[in-house]
C-alpha cells in the first residue's frame, strides 16, 4: 500500500542536525516478531507476557521463563530486518549524529546497519545470571521448537541460574542507556516515534522530553497512542511502509 508522506517531512529531515528514531515493538512486526501485546501465539496464549516479563515469574517458574525467552529468542533468529529497520539505518546516513533508542529487546536495528542503538529494556543477546556479579552468560543456539518449559542453564563461574538480558517490569532501566536516550531526545531537532504503544514507563517519557525540548515529534504507527496529541505529524501507516517513504522523500 502506498503510503503518501507530506513532501515537507522529508525537506525537515534532510535539514535536521540530530535525529532520534524511537521504536516499539511494531517496528519489528512485519519481520514476523510478534508485538509485546500481540495474543501470544500457540504455547503461550494462555500467559500475560506483562505477568511473564517479571522476576517474580523468573523466581517462580525459571524453567517457564526461560523457556518462553529461549522460543522468543529462536524467533529472532529466523526473523530477517524489514525495510523500515533498512530505512532507519539509512537516516544515520543522511543526517550523521542520528541515533535509535529502542524499547525492542531483538537485535534487528543491529543486522540493519544502524551502529550503536540504545537498549533502553536490553536485549535477547545478553544472557546474565543472577550472582553478584551478574557474570555474562554464553549460551548456545537451540532450537526449542514451540517454545515450552526450559531449565535456565548455570554460571560456569559461580553456579548461579542464567537470565535474559532484558529489563523486566519492575526492575529499574540501565543507567547510562536511559541517560544517552534522555541526552539524545533533549538535543534532537526531530523524533520519529515508531511502533510502540507509549505505554511503558519511563521509555514513553522519551517523546515527550523531545517535543518539550522543541524537536518536531512524528508518529509512525496504524493506530492511534497516547502520544498523539504531543506529535506535530501521525503517520497512519506501517514502519515498513512509511519510513522508505519518507526517507525516499529526504534524499
Ligand atoms: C521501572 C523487556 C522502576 C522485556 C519490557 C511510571 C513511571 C515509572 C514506571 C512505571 C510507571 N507506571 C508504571 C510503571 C511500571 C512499569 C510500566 O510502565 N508499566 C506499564 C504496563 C504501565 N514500568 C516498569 O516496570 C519499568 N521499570 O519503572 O522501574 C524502578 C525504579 C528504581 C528502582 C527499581 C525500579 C520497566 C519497564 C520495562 C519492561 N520491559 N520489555 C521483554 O521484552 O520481555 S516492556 C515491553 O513492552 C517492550 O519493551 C516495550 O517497552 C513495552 C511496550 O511495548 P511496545 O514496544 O510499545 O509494543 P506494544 O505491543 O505495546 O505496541 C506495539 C505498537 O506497534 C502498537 O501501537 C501497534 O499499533 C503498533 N504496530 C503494530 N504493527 C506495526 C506497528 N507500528 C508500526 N508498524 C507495524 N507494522
Amino acid at each position: 500500500m502506498q503510503i503518501d508522506v507530506p513532501a515537507t517531512l522529508g525537506a525537515t529531515l534532510r535539514g535536521a542536525r540530530r535525529v532520534v528514531v524511537f521504536t516499539g515493538a511494531g517496528m519489528s512486526a512485519e519481520s514476523g516478531v510478534p508485538t509485546f501485546r500481540d495474543d501470544l501465539t500457540g504455547l503461550w496464549s494462555r500467559f500475560d507476557a506483562e505477568r511473564l516479563a517479571t522476576p517474580e515469574a523468573f523466581h517462580a517458574d525459571p524453567d517457564l521463563v526461560w523457556g518462553w525467552y529461549e522460543w522468543r529468542r529462536a524467533r529472532v533468529r529466523r526473523a530477517e530486518p524489514n525495510p523500515g529497520h533498512l530505512a532507519t539505518a539509512e537516516i544515520e546516513t543522511l543526517v550523521p549524529g542520528s541515533v535509535v533508542i529502542t524499547q525492542n529487546v531483538d537485535d534487528l536495528h543491529e543486522r540493519a546497519g544502524s551502529r550503536a542503538p540504545i537498549h533502553l529494556h536490553g536485549s535477547l543477546f545478553a544472557p546474565r545470571c543472577i550472582g553478584e556479579d551478574a557474570h555474562p552468560a554464553d549460551v548456545p543456539d537451540t532450537d526449542p521448537g514451540d517454545g515450552g518449559r526450559i531449565p535456565p542453564p548455570r554460571c560456569t563461574h559461580c553456579g548461579a541460574l542464567v537470565r535474559p538480558g532484558v529489563v523486566w517490569f519492575g526492575e529499574q532501566l540501565p543507567i547510562a542507556a536511559l541517560n544517552a536516550a534522555v541526552e539524545a531526545a533533549s538535543s534532537c531537532d526531530v523524533l520519529l516515534t515508531v511502533g510502540t504503544s507509549g505505554v511503558v514507563y519511563p521509555a514513553a517519557e522519551i517523546p515527550r522530553i523531545a517535543m518539550l525540548s522543541g524537536a518536531m515529534v512524528i508518529q509512525v504507527n496504524p493506530e492511534p497512542t497516547p502520544l498523539d496529541r504531543i506529535c506535530a505529524v501521525n503517520l497512519r501507516g506501517t514502519a515498513a511502509q512509511v519510513l522508505p517513504a519518507l526517507i525516499a522523500s529526504a534524499r
